[in-house]
């Protein structure tokens, strides 16, 4: 019992600690950094311009009309139904085609709605 010895425990000497505590943080700093680039990029897309990164959410278009989710909020549609109005013309279409207010079914003739007043304007054969 007397010469029973008491392990040793290898202690790193306080400069080589302050390194590794020093590298980890280093670690840690890359580590943050690199999720926040890979977040940003995975939550943006470059615009149509290409002149910028834009948050996704402004960029989707939910009802596949052709007009953004942002557009239509903008504008008052719904962003969740291509045809707000319920006229047979998607609201893209009558933003950026026929210029009639997506909005109103017959914004353009009080008795013809917005898609029959389109048929109506056409060249016929
Ligand atoms: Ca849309
Ligand atoms: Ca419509």
């Amino acid at each position: 019992m007397e010469n029973e010895q008491i392990p040793q425990v290898a202690q790193t000497p306080p400069e080589q600690s302050s390194r590794i505590k020093i590298f980890a943080i280093l670690i840690v700093a890359m580590v943050c950094i690199a999720l926040g680039v890979f977040i940003y990029h995975t939550l943006h897309k470059v615009s149509a311009t290409g002149a910028a990164r834009e948050p996704l959410y402004l960029l989707t278009d939910s009802d596949a009309d052709g007009l953004t989710d942002a557009q239509e909020i903008t504008l008052g549609t719904d962003p969740h139904n291509p045809d707000t109005d319920g006229d047979g013309l998607s609201d893209g279409f009558e933003v950026n085609s026929s210029h009639t207010d997506p909005k109103n079914a017959h914004s353009k003739d009080p008795v013809l709605t917005d898609l029959q007043w389109v048929y109506s304007k056409a060249p016929r054969r």
